[in-house]
Parts: C-alpha cells; sequence; structure tokens
C-alpha cells in the first residue's frame, strides 16, 4: 500500500485503519541477486514491505541486493541494518534502530550517531524505531552480536514498559523481535499488551513460519508481521 511519500506515514495510517501489513526480510549474506526477480515472485501476495538487513551483510553486499530488488519490486524496501555500515540510499526508508530492551551503549546510540555522517547526505527516510528482544527460545543472532540479554516473554511488564519508554522517548514504531529462527515466536500475551498499552504501530517478528502463527500474531494486534527464514529456503507457506 503506497499513499504518501512516507512509508512511515502509510504505515500510520494502515494501523489507524487496521489493515494488517507483511513484511518479508531478506538477508544480503543469503540473497542471490541473479535471482530477485523469482525470489520476489513468489512472494504473498498480501507483502506490503520488503526488509533488507543482517547481523553480519557487508555495505557492498546490502547495497547490491537492495539494488537487485528494486529493479523487480514496486513494494518499498526499508533498511533493518545489523549496523551502521549496511545503510545505502538505494533504500527508499530506514528503520533507525535502537535496541532499548538491552543496555549496550553500542546498539542505544553509538551506531546510531556513526551512522548520522552518511546520512545527512542521503534521501532516506530515517524511521526511529524502539527495538525490543525478547527471549525466542532459543540463542540469536542480534543476542550474540549486540551482547545484550533477551527479556524473558513471561515479564510482561517490563516488556510493556521498554514498548511505552520507547514511545515516550520519540520512537514512532515499536518492533517486537524473538530472533530470527526463534524456536517461540512473540507471545499472543506479549503482543496484546504492548499493543494495548501504546499507540504508534507495533512490528512482530522471529520464528513465524506458518500462517496460523501469522494469524495469532495479527489477531494479538501485530500491525505489521516481519517474516525471514521461512522465506528464505523458498518455501512460502500459504497464508
Ligand atoms: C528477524 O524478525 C525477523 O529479525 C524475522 O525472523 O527469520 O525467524 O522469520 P525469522
Amino acid at each position: 500500500m503506497i499513499l504518501t511519500a512516507s512509508i512511515l506515514k502509510d504505515l500510520q495510517y494502515a494501523t489507524e485503519k487496521g489493515l494488517k501489513q507483511l513484511a518479508v526480510l531478506i538477508d544480503p549474506d543469503k540473497f542471490v541477486e541473479a535471482e530477485a526477480a523469482f525470489f520476489l515472485k513468489q512472494l504473498p501476495e498480501k507483502t506490503s514491505h520488503i526488509l533488507v538487513g543482517g547481523s553480519t551483510a557487508e555495505a557492498i553486499k546490502t547495497s547490491l541486493s537492495v539494488t537487485a530488488i528494486k529493479a523487480e519490486t514496486n513494494l518499498p524496501v526499508i533498511l533493518f541494518p545489523g549496523d551502521h555500515s549496511q545503510i545505502t540510499e538505494k533504500a527508499d526508508a530506514l528503520l533507525f534502530l535502537s535496541l532499548i530492551s538491552g543496555r549496550n551503549p553500542e546498539y542505544l546510540i553509538e551506531q546510531q550517531v556513526r551512522s548520522v555522517e552518511k546520512l545527512v547526505k542521503m534521501d532516506l527516510e530515517v524511521i526511529p524505531t524502539g527495538y525490543i528482544l525478547v527471549d525466542g527460545g532459543v540463542e540469536c543472532a542480534v543476542h550474540r552480536k549486540s551482547n545484550t540479554i533477551p527479556i524473558p516473554q513471561q515479564e510482561v511488564k517490563k516488556i510493556v514498559h521498554t514498548a511505552l519508554a520507547g514511545q515516550y522517548s520519540g520512537k514512532k514504531l515499536i518492533y517486537l523481535e524473538a530472533g530470527s529462527g526463534a524456536k517461540i515466536p512473540v507471545s499472543q500475551e506479549v503482543i496484546r499488551a504492548v499493543k494495548r498499552a501504546i499507540s504508534i504501530p507495533l512490528l512482530v517478528g522471529g520464528g513465524i513460519c506458518s500462517g496460523e502463527k501469522l494469524s495469532e500474531a495479527y489477531t494479538a494486534g501485530a500491525d505489521m508481521v516481519v517474516i525471514g527464514t521461512a522465506f528464505e529456503s523458498g518455501n512460502f507457506f500459504t497464508l
């Protein structure tokens, strides 16, 4: 759904209207540019956004992937970077992530400051995003790379307070992340509680690998669901 020149505004509008969004996450490290057209053709019809990023992808590989994707689709392409080096102006927007569930200054502010030199020269929509890592039942790349501890899913109040602290700090989106390849996706209880508390769009990802899990996340209140691993191997489940 592209209504305005702003991806954030479109997402806010969709959230207000209850129109659920589906983002497919592409990890440049696992993406073959020559197969971009084939991959994109297989995407579910409901796909609304493409996210590009990974914990370890190199800058040049990210840029090549975005270029190949943009050549084959009109869907908005949003960067979901593992660090500041992955930022490229070839994309339409950037999730300007702060890992607010962690207490590592490197991912709370250092990477963000380092990205500014590039960003001021780019025409990239920057979307302030509070990124909350919850325990998905398996050690994930974000956990390893950021050296931060995911919040246990039983600590619903802490997760809600973290999300609200993000909103009060001016974040425009909250992303609840169980980690790529999570065994346990973000629970309906957590999604419901966060959605009830915040008034900004809620993204949910990690371990969503079936139509049933996707519906559960939507029913609980996710405004956008992000799916990566399930589609990486070409196993596009029916939605
Ligand atoms: C990871 O939330 C995304 O950052 C997607 O996770 O790869 O498990 O779908 P999956």
